[in-house]
């Protein structure tokens, strides 16, 4: 192994948007491991090594591209590309780390324990990874919202022994809030809380292949009669079934409409907003649901979500769109800057 050498939090920074990282940002892991989203199963690095010092967090947005296209198979297979890509370049870090002297390893971006909430919960949960890194804070429906990119992320960590100056979290909320609505506006399970997630009610449309649907065929297989069981070899279950196994189509990272909607980010006003200013799933009463969450924040309500530990993750200042101006303005700058460069 090599020397020794100490790599500064911004030096690995520069590092991993080098190696093509769009957003990273530095997690102290014993801040991880005093705050872990749900205390009585805790994501905390300590449970997977207690040699972890820092989570360097890498995010990578979806082109929002996909999101204009008239078929969700296009999200679908961007979203794993984006993911292959961002643990390629998480890797990249953890070597580049290594190489240094210091251990590293990265986190699966996509796995869940079975032991832990019935396989709703992986051992680290990324968006919380996320938020500690100051990347962003958790919206309505709780994704991570980034001011650039809005909901249309995915994210990593690469957990190294190498402790790091961390970022810290946001204290700004970085969702406009009840007042806006839009993703449990969009959502088709009906499945957004406040600040909050029905899972099984997402997981009917984001995973439609996934493992209850699995489960649920073989089940019915089994209890089938001879004729049926004919018939089902030859139904959209099973070929779904397949698909899954095949290239991961349908297992997750179906449904992508709380991510479309979501008017935070420069990516949505450059290219979204006008296609998505209409929300098909819009009813009268979910626009109420979202009014009374809106009156029961007002009137300071119990509210599970933005509860004293929870408020962490949501941004305890509120929303106030400081940060979002500041990025509109920079990409703005950008913008013109590559206009004029261009010669337009
Ligand atoms: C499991 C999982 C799911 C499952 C859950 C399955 C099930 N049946 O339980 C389902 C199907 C719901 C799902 C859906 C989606 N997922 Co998913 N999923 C994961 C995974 C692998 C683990 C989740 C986890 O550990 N969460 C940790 C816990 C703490 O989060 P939580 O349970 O949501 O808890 C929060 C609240 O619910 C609340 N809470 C928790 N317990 C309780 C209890 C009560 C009573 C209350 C009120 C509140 C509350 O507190 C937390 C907020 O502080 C992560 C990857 C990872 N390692 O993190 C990806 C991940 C969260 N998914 C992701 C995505 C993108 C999606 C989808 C958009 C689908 C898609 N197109 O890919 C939807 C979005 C749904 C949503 N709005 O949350 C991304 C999120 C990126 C982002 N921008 O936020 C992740 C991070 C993958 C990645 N590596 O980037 N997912
Ligand atoms: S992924 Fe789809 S079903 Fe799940 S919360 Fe988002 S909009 Fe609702
Ligand atoms: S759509 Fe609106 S309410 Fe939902 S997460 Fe985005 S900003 Fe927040």
């Amino acid at each position: 192994m090599p020397a020794r050498g100490t790599p500064t939090a911004e030096e690995v920074k520069a590092a991993a948007r080098g190696f093509g990282a769009d957003l990273v940002g530095i997690a102290s892991a014993r801040m991880l491991n005093a705050f872990p989203p749900d205390p009585s199963v805790p994501q905390t690095p300590e449970r997977i090594s207690p040699y972890v010092k820092s989570v360097v967090v890498i995010a990578q947005h979806i082109p929002a591209a996909v999101f204009r296209a008239k078929q969700m198979v296009a999200v679908q297979y961007m979203d794993m590309i984006v993911m292959r890509r961002m643990d390629k370049i998480a890797a990249r870090v953890a070597r580049h780390l290594e190489e240094a002297g210091w251990p590293s390893f990265i986190t699966a971006a996509q796995e869940t324990d079975w032991n832990m909430k019935r396989a709703s919960y992986d051992y680290l949960s990324t968006r919380h990874l996320g938020v500690e890194a100051g990347i962003g804070t958790l919206g309505l429906e709780v994704n991570i919202l980034s001011p650039e990119y809005g909901p249309r992320l995915y994210l990593t960590g690469v957990l190294t022994e190498l402790e790091l100056a961390a970022d810290g979290p946001m204290t700004e909320q970085v969702c406009i809030g009840e007042g806006c609505s839009r993703c449990l506006h969009a959502c088709p399970g009906d499945a957004v809380g406040h600040f909050d997630i029905d899972k099984p009610g997402c997981a009917e449309f984001a995973q439609e292949f996934g493992y209850m649907t699995v489960t649920r065929l073989l089940q019915q297989f089994a209890e089938a009669g001879p004729e049926e069981k004919r018939a089902m070899l030859t139904s959209r279950g099973l070929f779904g079934f397949w698909q899954g196994f095949l290239r991961v189509v349908g297992s997750f990272g179906d449904c992508p409409r709380c991510l479309a909607v979501c008017p935070v980010g420069t990516d949505y006003h450059a290219f979204l907003a006008q296609d998505q200013k209409k929300i098909p799933e819009w009813t009268e009463e979910k626009q109420a649901r979202g009014e009374a969450m809106k009156q029961a924040r007002r009137a300071g309500d119990e509210v599970a979500g933005l509860d004293p530990w929870n408020i962490r993750w949501v941004g305890p200042e509120g929303y106030t769109g400081k940060t979002a101006k500041a990025v509109r303005e920079a990409f703005r700058a950008e913008q013109k800057a590559k206009a004029e460069a261009a010669g337009e």
